[in-house]
Formats: structure tokens, C-alpha cells, sequence
């Protein structure tokens, strides 16, 4: 069974994030979504409209997610690799390159960004709409 991983923070689930989900699946059997904390958020520099247990509720209702792990840390992914048994590691292309170390302990693919869509895009928006 191909195991695959992705991570994210995966707020205000849109298109985009759906497109990235259904093709890391594509490409194995099961798929292991790390999901960013809300601590780590902080460490990110992010701020999430839902709290991770909302985020990992509608994540765990996607029909291409088969489990929900917390993302703590950055340095957490070799670990994750090998405890999960994981064969394949995804990511969206604005990552490109930033996750090769993980090719000493699985395969690495970087898939396009959709286009048109992000989390800030929708609250721009929506501000824009509301005060515009
Ligand atoms: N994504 C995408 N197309 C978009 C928006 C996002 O393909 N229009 C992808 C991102 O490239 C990422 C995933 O969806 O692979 C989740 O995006 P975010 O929730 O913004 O995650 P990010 O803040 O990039 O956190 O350790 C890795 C980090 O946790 C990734």
C-alpha cells in the first residue's frame, strides 16, 4: 500500500486545496494530511479562521483524506516519514525544492499551485465585498 503525506494549515478549505488533496491520493493508496496547529500558525506567522480541531473536522470529511496528524514543528517530517512508513511526500509547487532532504527517506513530488485561489484571497475579498 503507497502511503503519501502532505501538510498544511488547509484553512477555509477551498479549490485549491481540494486539487492538491485528490492528487496526492491519485498517486498512492492512503493519504496522511499533517495538520499545522494553531501554535504553529503562530510560528508560521499565520492566523487560522478555524481552530485545528474545526480544520481537522472538515479535513477528515474529505473523501481523499485517510488520517489527520498535528504539525508541530518543522523539524517533524523525517520522523513522520518513518513512523507512518510513508512513500511519497507532497507538496504544492511554492515549496519547490524546500523538502529535498526528504528524498534520503521517501519520494518528493511538488505539484502546481491552483491558480486564482488562497485563504488570503478569500478574506481580501470578502473585506473587500463587505466594505467596499
Ligand atoms: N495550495 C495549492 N493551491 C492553492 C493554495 C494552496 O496547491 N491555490 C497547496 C499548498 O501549496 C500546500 C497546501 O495546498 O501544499 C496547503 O496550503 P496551506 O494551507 O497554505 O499550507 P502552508 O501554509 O503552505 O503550510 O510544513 C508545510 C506547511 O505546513 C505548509
Amino acid at each position: 500500500m503507497k502511503k503519501v503525506i502532505t501538510y498544511g494549515t488547509f484553512d477555509l478549505i477551498h479549490n485549491g486545496h481540494i486539487n492538491i488533496l485528490r492528487r496526492a491520493k491519485a498517486m498512492g493508496h492512503y493519504l496522511v494530511v499533517g495538520l499545522s496547529t494553531d501554535d504553529f500558525n503562530e510560528l508560521k506567522g499565520k492566523k487560522a479562521y478555524h481552530s485545528y480541531e474545526i480544520r481537522k473536522d472538515i479535513l477528515e470529511a474529505i473523501r481523499y483524506v485517510d488520517e489527520v496528524i498535528p504539525e508541530k514543528s518543522w523539524d517533524q517530517k523525517v520522523e513522520d516519514v518513518k513512523h507512518h512508513n510513508i512513500d511519497l511526500f507532497v507538496m504544492g509547487d511554492d515549496w519547490e525544492g524546500k523538502f529535498d532532504f526528504l528524498k534520503k527517506y521517501c519520494e518528493v513530488v511538488y505539484l502546481p499551485r491552483t491558480v486564482g485561489i488562497s485563504t488570503t484571497k478569500i478574506r481580501n475579498d470578502l473585506y473587500n465585498v463587505d466594505n467596499g
